[in-house]
């Protein structure tokens, strides 16, 4: 790790030098220069990454979707190098009775490091399209390309690039289940049963548990919007101001919209509870609503609802906020 930080430093030295008569020499130190070289979000890996997802079908907890989905996020990580994988499974009993196979799936970076940032997104699937104008179609899975498929394809490309280089913060990710299966109009505690029973069973002590989390879910539409969504800024506005202002400085200030519209009882909700300053980067199409994409829980959220470059704003806003902790 010394070795490869000692090689950058001299690297940029060295462009520094080679830069040194031309027009855009600037005052900047070469530890500056270090700080601000970012790995590169790849949009078509990520993409990819989603595809794949939506392959296996609907990732409805107890189908074969699900089951393997689980298996090759599992291998995903381990080829990404990640220090551990561990599956945490659980029965979790649904709003309507129906008992799920849940699995958190949690994966540890530079694990010896104190200072940690938590990346988290829900891999399971809406079973009903209960958004479809169509009664008929209410009770079919939906694809889940953008509602699960987008956040997980997020991580894994972030997760390819830990395996390239850390930054000097450790990072957990998690990929959590059972968060699709509410209640539409219903109980807000009918959501996210995968990340309550996370909460509930942490495998964090005071020394282990990370800084902040950020949440990504919805967040492959279309020409997508993300406002500040409103218990983020509530309850970790800090964070908030932090990826903002990342994603400006990396010229996604049209993407990233800095004003508060919406509010959602998301997975970030329950990690804000548990203690862990959490935010959560999600879609909001419509301002003055506040409402999600109109493929929302429907049978059109599938790839032709899927941006590469809504991928890539949120991808590298995230990679840029890990890379600048110290
Ligand atoms: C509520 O409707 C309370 N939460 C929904 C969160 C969600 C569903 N995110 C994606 N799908
Ligand atoms: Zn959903």
């Amino acid at each position: 790790m010394k070795i490869q930080v000692l090689a950058l430093l001299i690297m940029s030295l060295i462009a520094t030098a080679c830069n040194a008569g031309s027009a855009n020499a600037d005052n900047r130190t070469a530890e500056q220069v270090v700080a601000v070289s970012y790995p590169q979000f790849n949009a078509d890996s990520a993409y990819n990454f989603v595809a794949t997802q939506v392959n296996f079908g609907p990732r409805v907890p107890g189908t074969s979707g699900h089951k393997n989905c689980a298996q090759w996020i599992v291998s995903q990580l381990n080829q990404f190098k990640a220090d551990t994988v561990m599956c945490q499974r659980a029965t979790l009993t649904a709003f309507n009775g129906d008992r799920l196979p849940a699995i958190n799936i949690f994966a540890q970076y530079n694990r010896q490091a104190t200072k940690r940032v938590l990346l988290l997104a829900h891999w399971d699937t809406r079973p009903w399209a209960d958004a479809e104008k169509d009664p008929a179609k209410h009770k079919t899975p939906i694809p889940g390309a953008n509602d699960g498929g987008s956040g997980v394809g997020v991580l894994l490309e972030i997760a390819r690039n830990l395996a390239v280089r850390m930054p000097a913060v450790g990072v957990d990710l998690l990929f959590t289940d059972a968060e699709d299966y509410g209640d539409t109009g219903g109980e807000d505690n009918s959501w996210c049963l995968g990340t309550q029973y996370w909460v509930k069973n942490m495998p964090y002590d005071a020394t282990t548990r990370p800084m902040y989390g950020i949440l990504l879910d919805i967040v492959g539409g279309l020409d997508a919007r993300f406002y500040r969504e409103g218990f983020s800024d509530y309850l970790a506005p800090n964070i908030v101001n932090k990826v903002w202002a990342t994603a400006n400085a990396a010229g996604y200030g049209n993407t990233f919209v800095n004003t508060q519209r919406g509010a959602v009882t998301d997975d970030h909700f329950h990690i804000n509870a548990a203690g862990i300053p959490c935010i959560d980067i999600i879609e909001c199409a419509n301002p003055a609503t506040g409402s999600f994409p109109s493929t929302w829980h429907t049978l059109n959220d599938d790839m032709k609802s899927i941006d590469r470059n809504s991928l890539k704003a949120v991808g590298q806003t995230v990679l840029n906020t890990i890379y600048n902790e110290k």
